[in-house]
C-alpha cells in the first residue's frame, strides 16, 4: 500500500514505552513497535491452539466448534490440554493480544502527541473480557466458570448463567447495564442524524455550521451539548455500558448466590408497607 502524502509528516520517532528505537518502524501502513511485535506473537498462538482444539471434533462447522473450559473439579489449577488446558492457554494468550495491542495504542498515541482515550476506551472492552474469563472464575474458585469459545455455546452460557440466577433482568447492574446500552445508541443515531443532517442541506444549498446543530437543539429542548460535549457524552456512556456490565456478572456469584428476583426482597419486606 502506497504512504500517503502527509502520512510521511506523522511517522516520527519515539513515544515507546520499551525497546527504544528497536521496534520504531512501519510494515506497509502499520506501526509495529514492542507490542505489535507481542500482538502477533500471541494472535499467531492462540489461533494456532484454537484450530488444534477444533480438529479434536467433533465438527468444523463454524457454528458448532467448541473450546470447552475445564471441568470445576479442576479448581483454580492448570488441566491436561484436551480437558479444558486448551481453553485456559488460549484465555492467557487473548488476554495477552488484547493487552498488548492496547499498549501498542498508547504508543501510537504518545508518538502523535494525543490523549490516551482510545486505549483507555478498548481497556474497558478488555476488562469486560477479563472478568468474565479470569477474575470472576477465580472469585469463585474454579476456571470451569468462564465461558466456553464458541459461537453456539457462549450463548448457551449466558442463557444457562442467566437461569441459574432465575431472571437476570431483575440484577439490578445489569438494569443499569442496558440503560447506558440504549441511551448509547440513542445518542450516536441523534448525534449522526444531526451531522449528516447539517452537511446534506440539499442539492445546491450551503453546508450548514456547528452553529446550526446548536440551534437545532437549542429549538428542539432548550438545551445543545455541544460539538465537543457529545463527544465526551458519547465516550462515557459506551464506556458506562462496558463498565456496569462488567459489574453486573462479576456480582453474580461471588456477592449474590440466590436468584436476582429476591435481590428485591428486601425492598418489599421494609416497614412501611404494612
Ligand atoms: C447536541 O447538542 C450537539 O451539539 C451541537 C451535538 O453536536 C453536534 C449532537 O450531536 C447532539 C446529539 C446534541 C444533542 C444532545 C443532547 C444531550 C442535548
Amino acid at each position: 500500500m502506497s504512504m500517503l502524502s502527509f502520512e510521511r509528516k506523522y511517522r516520527v520517532r519515539g513515544g515507546t514505552l520499551i525497546g527504544g528505537d528497536l521496534f520504531d518502524f512501519w510494515v506497509g501502513p502499520f506501526y509495529v513497535g514492542f507490542f505489535g511485535v507481542t500482538t502477533v506473537f500471541f494472535s499467531l498462538l492462540g489461533t494456532a491452539l484454537i484450530i488444534y482444539g477444533a480438529a479434536q471434533g467433533p465438527t468444523w462447522n463454524l457454528w458448532q466448534i467448541d473450546i470447552p473450559v475445564p471441568d470445576l473439579s479442576y479448581g483454580l489449577r492448570l488441566a491436561p490440554m484436551l480437558e479444558g488446558g486448551i481453553w485456559q492457554w488460549v484465555t492467557i494468550f487473548a488476554t495477552g493480544a488484547f493487552v498488548s495491542w492496547m499498549l501498542r495504542e498508547v504508543e501510537i498515541a504518545r508518538k502523535l502527541g494525543m490523549g490516551l482515550h482510545v486505549p483507555f476506551a478498548f481497556g474497558i472492552a478488555v476488562l469486560a473480557y477479563v472478568t468474565l474469563v479470569i477474575i470472576r472464575p477465580v472469585l469463585m474458585g474454579a476456571w470451569g466458570h468462564g465461558f466456553p469459545y464458541g459461537i453456539i455455546t457462549h450463548l448457551q452460557w449466558v442463557n444457562n448463567v442467566g437461569y441459574a440466577y432465575i431472571n437476570f433482568h431483575y440484577n439490578p447492574a445489569h438494569m443499569v447495564a442496558i440503560t447506558f446500552f440504549f441511551t448509547t445508541t440513542l445518542a450516536l443515531a441523534l448525534h449522526g442524524g444531526l451531522i449528516l443532517s447539517a452537511v446534506n442541506p440539499g442539492k445546491g444549498r450551503p453546508v450548514k455550521t456547528p452553529e446550526h446543530e446548536d440551534t437545532f437543539f437549542r429549538d428542539a429542548i432548550g438545551y445543545s451539548v455541544g460539538a465537543l460535549g457529545i463527544h465526551r457524552l458519547g465516550l462515557f456512556l459506551a464506556l458506562s455500558a462496558g463498565v456496569w456490565s462488567a459489574i453486573c456478572i462479576v456480582i453474580a456469584g461471588p456477592l449474590w448466590t440466590e436468584g436476582w428476583p429476591e435481590w428485591w426482597d428486601y425492598w418489599r419486606n421494609l416497614p412501611i408497607w404494612s
